[in-house]
C-alpha cells in the first residue's frame, strides 16, 4: 500500500518527470490495479452467488420475484404443492431444483406461465400434477424464452386443450429432460399433444425421453409450428383418434435427428407413430415408416430397450441393440446434443465394441463394450514340469558321469 501511494505521490509531482520514476509509477499503477482486481475477484463469488431460498412455496414466490440465479435449501428430496399459479415476469431467473424439488400443481391447477419479455431456466425440477379443466399448459404455458434442462415432467393433465406438460409459444428448449404420463383427456373435444404442444416460434428438444403420454392427437408431441427433435427417445405413447399419431401428430414440419419412434399407438391402427410431415434421416430409427421413408426400419426387439431408470428417468440401451453406435457422429458433436447424453455417457463412446466411436441413436449413450480376452493359461505346471525335467537330466548325467569314473 505504501509503494503505491508513494508511487501515486511521484507520478503526480510536479517536477520533471523522469523516463525511470515513470516507468516505476506505471509499474505502482500496475500493482494497484491487481490489487484492485485481486479484491474484486474476491468479492465476485459473493456478489454472483446464487440466491438460496427456503424450499417452500414462499420461497419459490421469493426466487421469481427476485429473479437471477436461485437454489433451493431442501434437504431431501421435498414436493411443494403450489396454492397459486406462478406467473413468472423477469427477464431473467433460474429455477434450480437440485434434483430434489418437485413443484406440484396438486391436480388443481397450472403451475408455470412465463410471459412475453421473460427469459426461465428451469433445472433439475420435477413438474407434476398440473391441471387445467380447459387451456393449454398445465405444467408450463410459455410466451417468452424458456429452457428447461435436467427436469422430468409427470402426471400433468389437460381435459380440453393442448400441451398438458408444456405449451410453447415463445422460444423453447428442452435437453436432458423426460416426459412420462401426462395426458390430455377429452374424447369430443380438443385434445392435442399431451408433453408438448408447439405453437412458438422455435423449440429444439435434446437428449430428451417421452414415454407414457397421451391425447387425442400426437400423445407426446404435437407440432403446430417448426420443431427439431435430436437424440431422443419416444415410445409407448398413445393416441385415441384414429390415424392419431401416438408419438409426433406434426403440422409444422418436424425434423428428427438421431432419434427412437416407436412402439407408440393410435386409435384405428394407422400411423402409431407420426403422422403430418415429418422429417427423418436414416441416423433415425423407427418400427415402420411413418416418420419418413428414409428413417432406419428395426422391430421393437431390434432396438431392445431397457427398463425406465435414473432420474430424470431414461431407457437403456440392452447389449445388443440395433441402436448401439447406429447415430451420426456429426449430429452428436453439433448443438444442440455437444456429445453429451441423457445418462452421463459422453458421446460418442464405442458401445458395440468394433473398436470405432460412434453415437448411439436415442437419448441413451451405452458405456464403451470392453472385449473379454480369454487369460493366458497358468504357466505354473509347464515350468514345474520343466524344472523336473532339468532335475532329472543334471542326475541322469551325473549318474553317466559317476560310470565313466568309474
Ligand atoms: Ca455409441
Amino acid at each position: 500500500m505504501r509503494a503505491r501511494i508513494s508511487s501515486a505521490a511521484r507520478t503526480a509531482s510536479p517536477s520533471p518527470v523522469s523516463h525511470h520514476s515513470f516507468a516505476r509509477g506505471k509499474f505502482g499503477l500496475g500493482l494497484s490495479a491487481v490489487v484492485i482486481l485481486v479484491l474484486n475477484l474476491a468479492l465476485l463469488p459473493i456478489s454472483a452467488h446464487a440466491s438460496v431460498q427456503a424450499c417452500t412455496e414462499a420461497g419459490l414466490d421469493a426466487a421469481i420475484a427476485a429473479g437471477g440465479s436461485n437454489t433451493f435449501s431442501c434437504a431431501g428430496a421435498t414436493t411443494i404443492a403450489i396454492t397459486a399459479s406462478k406467473s413468472i415476469s423477469v427477464a431473467n431467473l433460474v429455477l434450480d431444483g437440485g434434483g430434489l424439488l418437485t413443484i406440484s400443481g396438486g391436480n388443481a391447477r397450472r403451475i408455470f406461465q412465463v410471459n412475453g419479455g421473460s427469459a426461465v431456466t428451469f433445472q433439475n425440477l420435477t413438474i407434476s400434477n398440473g391441471f387445467l379443466a380447459s387451456g393449454s399448459g398445465a405444467g408450463i404455458l410459455n410466451f417468452g424464452t424458456a429452457a428447461i434442462v435436467n427436469s422430468a415432467f409427470s402426471g400433468n393433465v389437460i381435459v380440453t386443450g393442448g400441451g398438458a406438460a408444456v405449451q410453447n409459444v415463445g422460444a423453447m428448449t428442452v435437453d436432458k429432460s423426460t416426459f412420462l404420463n401426462n395426458s390430455v383427456t377429452s374424447v369430443s373435444g380438443i385434445a392435442d399433444g399431451a408433453a408438448i404442444n408447439n405453437n412458438g416460434n422455435s423449440l429444439i428438444v435434446s437428449n430428451s425421453t417421452f414415454s407414457g403420454n397421451s391425447a387425442g392427437r400426437g400423445g407426446a408431441i404435437l407440432a403446430s409450428t417448426g420443431l427439431s427433435i435430436y437424440n431422443s427417445t419416444i415410445v409407448g405413447n398413445s393416441a385415441s383418434v384414429t390415424c392419431g399419431a401416438g408419438a409426433i401428430f406434426a403440422v409444422g414440419t418436424t425434423t428428427l435427428a438421431n432419434t427412437i419412434v416407436a412402439n407408440n399407438t393410435s386409435g384405428g391402427a394407422c400411423r402409431p407413430n407420426c403422422n403430418g410431415t415429418v422429417v427423418s434421416g436414416a441416423d433415425s430409427m423407427s418400427d415402420n415408416a411413418d416418420c419418413g421413408a428414409s428413417i432406419t426400419q428395426r422391430t421393437v426387439v431390434q432396438i431392445n430397450l431397457g427398463t425406465l431408470t435414473g432420474s430424470p428417468a431414461y431407457f437403456p440401451l440392452n447389449p445388443g441393440s440395433t441402436a448401439i453406435d447406429a447415430g451420426s457422429n456429426a449430429i452428436c458433436a453439433a448443438a444442440p446434443v455437444n456429445n453429451t447424453s441423457q445418462n452421463g455417457i459422453p458421446r460418442p463412446t464405442d458401445g458395440n465394441g468394433d473398436g470405432t466411436a460412434t453415437c448411439d441413436v436415442g437419448s441413451f449413450e451405452a458405456a464403451a463394450l470392453v472385449a473379454i480376452v480369454p487369460a493366458a493359461p497358468a504357466p505354473t505346471l509347464s515350468l514345474w514340469v520343466m524344472l523336473l525335467l532339468a532335475v532329472l537330466l543334471s542326475v541322469a548325467t551325473f549318474v553317466q558321469l559317476s560310470r565313466a569314473q568309474d
